[in-house]
C-alpha cells in the first residue's frame, strides 16, 4: 500500500518516456494503474470507472501532435486521479451556534495538534473559537491542548482529573453558545477496539457535531481503510484530515479511506507548528502523491531523463539501424537541446578520435516544428517506415498538415540520410562517415554543421 504512489509514478514514467503512445501502450498503462489501485483497496467500481475514462480519453482526445501524446496521457491520468479525490476544494460547512467539529482517530494520528491548528485557522479568519478536551486516556492531554490554545488565545475547556468524557462535555455546556466554533478533541487507542467505538459513539450522540473529521497520518497504509470504515459506522465521518504530509509518506492510504467512506479530504497537516495546516486542494495532493512538485515538473524531469538516456543510448539504438521517424524526431529534438554533436559522438565507440567540425549540430527549431506538424498527418505505417512515403503520400501529408511539400520531402530525405549514416557507422568506416556527414550538412536547414 505504501507503494501506491510509487507504482502510479512508475506507470506514468514509463508512458512519459515512451516514444509512441498507442492503444497497446495505453492498455498497459491502464492495467498497471488498476493493479496499483486495487492493491490499495480502492473500490473496484471506482477503479473501473477511472480506468475506462483514462483509456477512452487518451485514445480519443486529439493530442496537439503525435509526439506530445505521451504528455497528454500523463496529464489525463493526473486529471482523472484528481477527479477521484474530489475535483474542488470543499469548504467546511459550518452552521449552528456554536458549530461543532469533532476530531477522531487512533493514537498519535495528530488529533490534538490538528485541534490547535484548526482553532488557529478559524480564529485568524475572525471566528470566535473554543476547544474542549474530551480525551481522558492520553496523560496530560488537557495540558497539551491548553498550551496550543494559549498560543493563539483560544480558550480550552477540560478537567484533567475527570475520567468520564461525557461529564466533562456537560460541565461546560453554558460556555459553548458564546462561541462560533467549538473544536472537540477525543481519545484514541493504539488499535481499533469495541470500547473506543462505543465511547466515540456515545460522545457523538451527546455533542452532535456538524463535522466529524477523521484524522489519518500520511504514513498509514492498509489500516487506514479499516479505521475509516469503523469510525464512519460509529459517527458518520464527514471529512478527513491527513497529517504528516511533510514526511516521506505521500498519503496514498487516504485514497482507500476516502473511497470507503465517501468522505473527502478537507485539510492537510504539513508540520508540527500551529500554522502548518493547509486546506486540501486535490491537484496539489495528487501532485504530491505522484511525487511531483507539479505536473510540469514531472514532465520536465521525464523529458530530461529521456534526453539523457537517449544521449547515453545513442550509439546502441542507432547502431541497430531500425529506428522509425518518431525515433529520428526524438533524436533531433534531443540533440538540438543537447548541443554539440561532437560531444554526443564522443560516446560512440571509435568516433572519439574522429575529427569533426568543431561547431554544433543545429536543427532549426522552426524546421522541427514543421516536421512535427507533418508527422502528425502521417499514418502509423508511414511513421514506422517512411520509405513508403511516395509522391502521392507526400502530397496528402502536405495537404493534411499545411506543411509545404518540399518540407515533407526534406523530412523523408533526412530520414534516409540518417539511415545511411547508420549503415556507414555499422560498417565502421570513419572516413566515409565523415564524408557523409559533410554532405548532410549541405542541405537547407535540417542537420547542419554551422
Ligand atoms: N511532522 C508532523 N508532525 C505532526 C503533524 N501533526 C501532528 N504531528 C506530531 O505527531 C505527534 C502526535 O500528535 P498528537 O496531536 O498528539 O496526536 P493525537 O492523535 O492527539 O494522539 P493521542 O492523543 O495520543 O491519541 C506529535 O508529536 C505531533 O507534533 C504534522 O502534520 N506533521
Ligand atoms: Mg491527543
Amino acid at each position: 500500500m505504501s507503494d501506491l504512489a510509487g507504482k502510479l509514478r512508475d506507470a506514468l514514467s514509463r508512458i512519459a518516456g515512451a516514444l509512441f503512445v498507442g492503444e497497446k501502450e495505453v492498455n498497459e498503462l491502464v492495467k498497471e494503474i488498476q493493479r496499483a489501485l486495487l492493491q490499495a483497496d480502492v473500490n473496484v467500481q471506482l477503479v473501473l470507472e477511472l480506468s475506462n475514462r483514462i483509456k477512452s480519453r487518451v485514445l480519443k482526445e486529439k493530442a496537439p501532435s503525435v509526439v506530445s501524446r505521451r504528455e497528454q496521457a500523463v496529464h489525463i491520468v493526473y486529471e482523472e486521479l484528481v477527479r477521484l479525490l474530489g475535483e474542488k476544494e470543499i469548504p467546511l460547512a459550518l452552521s449552528g451556534k456554536p458549530a461543532k467539529v469533532m476530531l477522531l482517530g487512533l493514537y498519535g494520528s495528530g488529533k490534538t495538534t490538528q485541534a490547535g491548528k484548526l482553532a488557529r485557522y478559524y480564529q485568524k479568519r475572525g471566528h470566535r473559537v473554543a476547544c474542549v478536551q474530551l480525551d481522558v486516556w492520553r496523560p496530560a492531554a488537557y495540558e497539551q491542548l491548553s498550551q496550543l490554545g494559549a498560543q493563539c488565545g483560544v480558550p480550552v475547556f477540560g478537567m484533567p482529573r475527570e475520567k468520564d468524557p461525557l461529564a466533562i462535555y456537560r460541565a461546560f455546556s453554558k460556555e459553548y453558545p458564546k462561541y462560533d466554533i467549538l473544536i472537540v478533541d477525543t481519545a484514541g487507542r493504539d488499535a481499533l477496539s469495541e470500547e473506543l467505538i462505543r465511547e466515540i459513539n456515545a460522545l457523538h450522540k451527546e455533542v452532535q457535531p456538524q463535522q466529524s473529521l477523521l484524522v489519518l497520518s500520511a504514513d498509514m497504509g492498509q489500516s487506514a481503510l479499516a479505521q475509516a470504515k469503523a469510525f464512519h459506522e460509529a459517527c458518520g465521518v464527514t471529512g478527513v484530515i491527513i497529517t504528516k504530509m511533510d514526511g516521506t509518506a505521500k498519503g496514498g492510504g487516504a485514497l482507500a479511506a476516502c473511497s470507503a467512506t465517501g468522505a473527502k479530504v478537507m485539510f492537510l497537516g504539513t508540520g508540527e507548528k500551529p500554522d502548518d495546516l493547509e486546506v486540501y486542494r486535490p491537484e496539489g495532493f495528487v501532485s504530491r502523491l505522484l511525487g511531483m512538485g507539479d505536473l510540469q515538473a514531472l514532465l520536465d524531469k521525464v523529458q530530461d531523463a529521456v534526453s539523457e538516456e537517449q544521449a547515453a543510448d545513442l550509439s546502441k539504438r542507432f547502431m541497430k539501424g531500425d529506428f522509425t521517424l518518431i525515433d529520428l524526431y526524438e533524436q533531433m529534438d534531443a540533440m538540438s537541446k543537447m548541443g554539440p554533436l561532437s560531444k554526443v559522438l564522443e560516446m560512440v565507440p571509435g568516433f572519439s578520435q574522429l575529427k569533426l567540425p568543431k561547431d554544433t549540430l543545429t536543427v532549426q527549431e522552426g524546421k522541427l516544428k514543421l516536421w512535427k506538424h507533418a508527422m502528425n498527418s502521417m499514418t502509423r505505417e508511414e511513421l514506422d517506415e517512411p520509405e513508403v512515403i511516395d509522391a502521392s503520400r507526400a502530397a496528402r501529408i502536405s495537404k493534411g498538415s499545411g506543411v509545404p511539400p518540399g518540407e515533407v520531402r526534406d523530412l523523408v530525405r533526412q530520414y534516409r540520410q540518417s539511415k545511411r549514416l547508420v549503415r556507414s557507422l555499422k560498417g565502421g568506416n570513419p572516413k566515409s562517415m565523415e564524408k557523409l556527414m559533410r554532405r548532410m550538412g549541405g542541405g537547407k536547414g535540417g542537420l547542419k554543421f554551422a
